[in-house]
């Protein structure tokens, strides 16, 4: 098959590189396969080097602390609480922890649980567990029975294509997004339930692909450092290089840093870093049992090398122009089924006129071996691996070529 998808695009080499089943065979490695540690606690003597070689060597500008974890929801959950212990240190303004605050926090009580908030986005997807779940919006079928913090949601820019044909439209439509940001912070200093950071996809992906500008991703910094609250950026799929940098956000030339920026999947452990000011006072806050694996910190580290010996994120650059100009070809042949063709990097996609249009198509090309994928309600989407050539783009886009035919028939 030509995979187009890869496991929900967690595949930085694809399938059996060399160079990760290098790995596997070199017995220097075989301890960290089979003894796992509890890393919070019991750290290989190597783990500060490891880091630095791997997640240190690649992390965002402005960047030096970072802790591993399990996935991406795990992530996301202790960047939370990352955030969320930054407010409360500077709203008690250095102060230790009161004995009311320590015992109150043990009945899930005032004012050791505090009211506190943080603000999504529609249509975001962050995760799965009970906290990120209140930060997800794109299917009721992930939310449905299950109790919900009631934590403020602004409405992500719904951008028209194409693009530069709509440039005051989407400027408006961005603005308005932001204002309602700002609204909602307002109104949670108003209710007593202080808004304490905000949690934002580089790009939306499950929600269905969704772009927003640079100049709204300045906008939300330049809010959340006005009101000195926190910025997560969700960086668990557009992290690793698929944009044509290694992190989304990169794009956005902000002007200051995200002040957590989490990642999984391509990157094969999760995990986040985080500014040094938002690193926890105390050891133990943000801690489990496993708090990541060394393993797969270690085929990171043949991950990251690989990317470098091989230009990989210039391999990206080069056929991911090749990927959207060539569905912007298909959506020229076939413009009552496909609009919006988009993309940065690899990470492209394309609207279908309808879901059921989309997913005839997207089975009809797993019957002859092409496996894409899909999200929101009619977008069909491109996870390669970041070794995926143009070469590949033409053994796809003949297929689809053909199926699109079919389905117009
Ligand atoms: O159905 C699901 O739960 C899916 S399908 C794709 C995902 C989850 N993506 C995971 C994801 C993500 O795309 C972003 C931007 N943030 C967090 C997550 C959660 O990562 P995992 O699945 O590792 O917990």
């Amino acid at each position: 098959m030509v995979d187009l998808f890869t496991p929900v695009s967690s595949l930085p080499l694809c399938y059996n590189h060399p160079a990760m089943m290098d790995v596997l065979k070199n017995p220097v490695n075989w301890s960290t396969f089979v003894n796992r540690p509890a890393l919070g606690m019991y750290p290989p003597g190597d783990w500060a080097q490891r880091l630095r070689s791997t997640l240190l060597a690649v992390a965002p500008a402005g960047h030096q602390q970072v802790i591993t974890m399990g996935c991406g929801s795990c992530s996301v959950e202790n960047g939370l609480k990352a955030m969320f212990m930054k407010f409360m240190r500077v709203r008690r303004g250095g102060a230790p922890y009161t004995q009311e605050e320590m015992d109150s926090s043990l009945r899930n009580q005032l004012p050791g649980s505090p009211n506190l908030s943080v603000l999504s986005f529609s249509n975001a997807l962050h995760g799965r567990t009970m906290g990120c779940l209140a930060l997800t919006h794109s299917k009721w079928q992930m939310k449905v029975d299950f109790p919900a913090l009631d934590w403020p949601i602004a409405d992500f820019p719904n951008l028209r294509y194409p693009l530069d044909e709509f440039k005051e439209e989407n400027r408006k439509e961005e603005e308005r997004c932001l204002a309602m940001v700002e609204d909602l912070i307002l109104k949670g200093d108003q209710n007593g339930m202080a808004v304490a950071g905000i949690v934002v996809e580089s790009i939306q992906a499950e929600g269905g692909d969704q772009f927003a500008s640079a100049n709204f991703f300045q906008g939300l910094r330049d809010i959340t450092n006005k009101k000195g609250i926190g910025l997560l950026m969700d960086e668990v799929q557009t992290g690793c290089g698929v944009t044509g940098k290694f992190w989304a956000h990169e794009h956005f030339n902000l002007t200051d840093s995200p002040d957590v920026v989490t990642f999984s999947k391509k990157m094969l452990t999760g995990g986040f870093y985080n500014k040094d000011s938002f690193r926890p006072q105390e050891s133990n806050r943000i801690f489990n049992t496993w708090v990541g694996d060394p393993s797969k910190v270690i085929l990171l580290e043949a991950v990251v090398k690989e990317m470098t010996r091989s230009n990989l994120i210039g391999q990206v650059n080069v056929t991911g122009e090749h990927l959207l100009s060539e569905l912007k070809n298909m959506q020229a042949r076939y413009p009552s089924i496909l609009h919006k063709a988009r993309g940065l990097g690899t990470f492209c996609s394309v609207d279908f006129c309808d879901t059921e249009t989309r997913d005839n198509t997207v089975n009809k090309l797993r019957q002859r071996g092409m496996n894409t994928g899909v999200c929101g309600t009619t977008t069909l989407r491109f996870r390669p691996a970041l070794t995926f050539l143009p070469r590949h783009v033409d053994i796809f886009m003949g297929h689809f070529d053909a199926v699109l035919a079919d389905v117009t028939k």
